[in-house]
């Protein structure tokens, strides 16, 4: 009888401790914005007039990635593979629906975000958007709450995400669910149409303007136009008829002055809700109890141009637009800033890494976690990244240190333009075209003190040569499909 006892009495503990080790394990708040620049942001751009003091306290109590990128697309809707790249780790070629998608095992879905966590026995949970996503791993999270909420009230905009997390939060806590979580809080905006409330608009100076004839009012609170705004791109970039570039709502052809400030105006208003709506979640996991034992990651699938280049969409490589926002706060993470390389790719690692749940075999992605960590400065020497959603082979960038190379071609309208930055010397990536007396004083940048694009400058032909073969090599190392017609041929297939 004393033997029985003994051992229930075993039993017991080891249950107990089986649940506090359960409860020790870290929770996974994944904030996801649609189409948003790191430019909008105070931390990233200190020009920012956003109010964000939420994210902003995230940032200044958490890490912040000032080399964060998605690596690309082969299509006008870069959301589709950026989104595939997140959920499943793995490089841009190598997806179920890239060009020469053979290098892609069967039934990746089971290898994505949630189906890894509900193996590892974590609660997953899923708001955002609804479509241009991957359907697939999507449909993986325990519990999901999908649509397009991109409009000026609760029920239409961002809190309708914001109220799904709490609803769940809600749940958990009346059944009494220790697992520990992982939720994907996506939000639909400040992807376009930037409908704002009118609050926030008012805040920002900016109308939802709907009439496509007509410019909208200029108004001293909007914010000022970007310091690389153009009138126009000043050369076919491979895509200039992609929607994005011609049929937004509120811009549509339009680069004027009043239109840009306009629409970043909109885009303010619905940044800062999204700020209001994290705020609100945050505040609920505190009163829970579950703040300080959660990894809280703030990012967005890729950035956006409005303005910037004479650009208005994501189809293109410049860094407002390749680059995304990225903060990681959590715990034994240092408030800090890190500089290296990291892709959207390389967060499934990372997820895995800090809650030592096993990575699948199918991740290509590299855990930044040492980076979080203080051990490493960072994970990735070079980035490469594509947009060839239009012409091709379209476009490719590579990155290292300062420096950067954008490369386009059209082999259809003979486009072929080069360009070569120093990003610490020109971090906006100022054009000769900005040497523009009227460009610069509307834009408020000394034009004395410019520097341009380098790729035709004899002092950098080294320079400009040594990053060409770091590009061809990393079109090689991904599998990327094509070539420029001045690169070896390399027996590939004309996709
Ligand atoms: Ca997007």
């Amino acid at each position: 009888m004393k033997s029985i006892l003994l051992q229930l009495a075993a039993a017991l503990l080891l249950a107990a401790c089986t649940q506090a080790a359960e409860l020790r394990r870290p929770n996974i708040l994944f904030i996801l914005t649609d189409d948003q620049s790191p430019f909008d942001f105070k931390f990233h751009n200190p020009q920012s007039t956003l109010d964000s003091p939420t994210i902003d306290r995230l940032a200044s109590s958490g890490m912040i990635f000032d080399s964060a990128h998605h690596m690309g697309s082969f299509s006008g809707a870069v959301c589709t593979p950026s989104r595939h790249m997140i959920m499943s780790g793995r490089t841009v070629w190598h997806l179920p629906l890239s060009p020469g998608a053979e290098k892609c095992p069967p039934r990746l879905e089971q290898n994505t975000i949630a189906a890894v966590f509900n193996r590892a026995g974590y609660a997953t949970m899923r708001t955002c958007k609804q479509g241009n996503s991957y359907a697939a791993a999507n449909k993986q999270f325990s519990v999901v709450h999908e649509a397009v909420k991109r409009g000026d009230t609760d029920e239409t905009g961002s809190a309708w995400h914001a109220e799904r997390v709490l609803d769940y939060l809600g749940d958990r806590k009346a059944k009494k669910d220790t697992r520990p979580f992982f939720i994907n809080f996506g939000l639909s905006h400040p992807h376009d149409t930037r409908d704002g409330t009118p609050e926030l608009l008012a805040k920002y100076g900016a109308i939802n303007h709907k009439d496509q004839s007509a410019v909208p009012p200029t108004n001293p609170k909007q914010p000022t136009l970007p310091p690389n705004w153009l009138p126009a791109h000043p050369f076919d970039n491979t895509d200039m008829g992609v929607r994005d570039e011609k049929s937004v709502s509120g811009v549509w052809m339009h680069r004027d002055e009043a239109t840009i400030r306009n629409e970043i105006g909109r885009e303010y208003a619905c940044s800062e809700n999204i700020d209001i709506q994290i705020g609100r979640v945050l505040t609920r996991l505190e009163e829970m109890g579950e703040l300080d034992n959660t990894y809280i990651f703030y990012t967005a699938d890729h950035g956006i141009a409005i303005g910037r280049h004479g650009l208005q969409g994501k189809q293109n490589l410049y860094e407002h637009t390749w680059r995304v926002p990225m903060i990681v706060k959590g715990p034994g993470i240092k408030p800090g800033r890190a500089r290296g390389n990291i892709y959207l790719g390389d967060l499934l690692a990372t997820f895995c890494d800090l809650t030592g749940v096993a990575p699948p075999a199918t991740n290509e992605g590299i855990s930044f976690k040492p980076v979080l960590f203080g051990d490493k400065q960072t994970i990735r020497d070079t980035l490469y990244g594509v947009y060839n959603g239009g012409a091709k082979p379209g476009m490719r960038s590579v990155k290292q240190g300062d420096w950067k190379l954008i490369e386009y071609e059209s082999t259809s309208s003979g486009v072929r333009e080069t360009q070569l930055f120093n990003l610490k010397d020109n971090p906006h990536e100022l054009l000769a075209e900005h040497h523009d007396a009227k460009v610069t004083a509307v834009a408020g940048t000394s034009p004395t003190k410019l520097q341009v694009n380098l790729a035709k400058d004899p002092q950098h032909a080294t320079k400009l040569a040594e990053m060409r073969a770091l590009l061809l090599a990393e079109m090689r190392r991904l599998n990327d499909p094509w070539r420029f017609t001045d690169q070896p041929d390399e027996g590939l297939e004309s996709l």
